[in-house]
């Protein structure tokens, strides 16, 4: 599912750019704000695919371009029992959900219910039960698993810290997106690779993938 032949900051932009849509876990997504991956690209962001390994958390930067419509979803996405977390430009909590508030299952979905402005976000995925702390303690009760919620833990006033360890599945999963963008746009450089013949290029490659 990676877009493993195309490497280089060039070619990651002209994937991203080229189709505008998904973004593919490049190597392994950090788990903190610092070591967050960049989804880089051009138009909406329709979808994350990433892997995870056993005691895996991964972050990626996204930007939400409109918080009535914006969700992120692994319902459908996967067979790991995800979680979701959303966190602002600084790293602090806005939302979060574990086990889907009207679908019933054990994957995942947050909306912008609880965020107040567009922009860049850091949104996280992580499985059952690693949860997110700052330095005050857990960011987020560990329950109750089926509602979406604020910060509503005793660290909710400090920004992420880190993770508790939990969660032994190794297995993909792809986070649906709606109302948002990429973290950043390609530079100017890559931008100029993409004529035509590049286009086809990434095409031939993301289909071989
Ligand atoms: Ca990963
Ligand atoms: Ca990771
Ligand atoms: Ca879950």
């Amino acid at each position: 599912m990676k877009i493993a032949l195309l490497a280089g900051a060039a070619a990651l932009a002209l994937s991203g750019a080229a189709f505008g849509d998904v973004w593919a876990e490049q190597g392994d997504a950090g788990q903190s704000i610092a070591t967050a991956q960049h989804t880089v690209g051009l138009g909406s962001l329709d979808a994350i695919r990433g892997h995870h390994d056993p005691n895996d958390v991964d972050i990626y930067c996204i930007r939400i371009l409109d918080i009535r419509s914006f969700s992120a979803s692994t319902v459908g996405g996967t067979s790991i029992d995800t979680q979701l977390f959303l966190f602002d430009a600084n790293g602090y909590g806005v939302t979060h959900n574990d086990d889907d508030p009207a679908g019933g299952s054990l994957q995942s979905k947050i909306t912008g219910a609880f965020v107040t402005s567009p922009g860049l976000y850091y949104l996280a995925i992580s499985q059952y039960n690693a949860d997110p702390s700052s330095i005050s303690g857990l960011i987020w009760a560990n329950s109750p698993f089926n509602v979406e919620r604020a910060p509503d833990g005793p660290g909710a006033g400090d920004p992420l810290n880190s993770w508790s360890v939990s969660g032994t599945t190794d297995g993909d999963y792809s986070i649906a997106l709606v109302g948002a963008g990429f973290c950043e746009i390609p530079a100017p450089s890559a931008l100029a690779l993409l004529g035509l013949g590049g286009i086809a290029a990434a095409g031939r490659r993301r289909r071989q993938a």
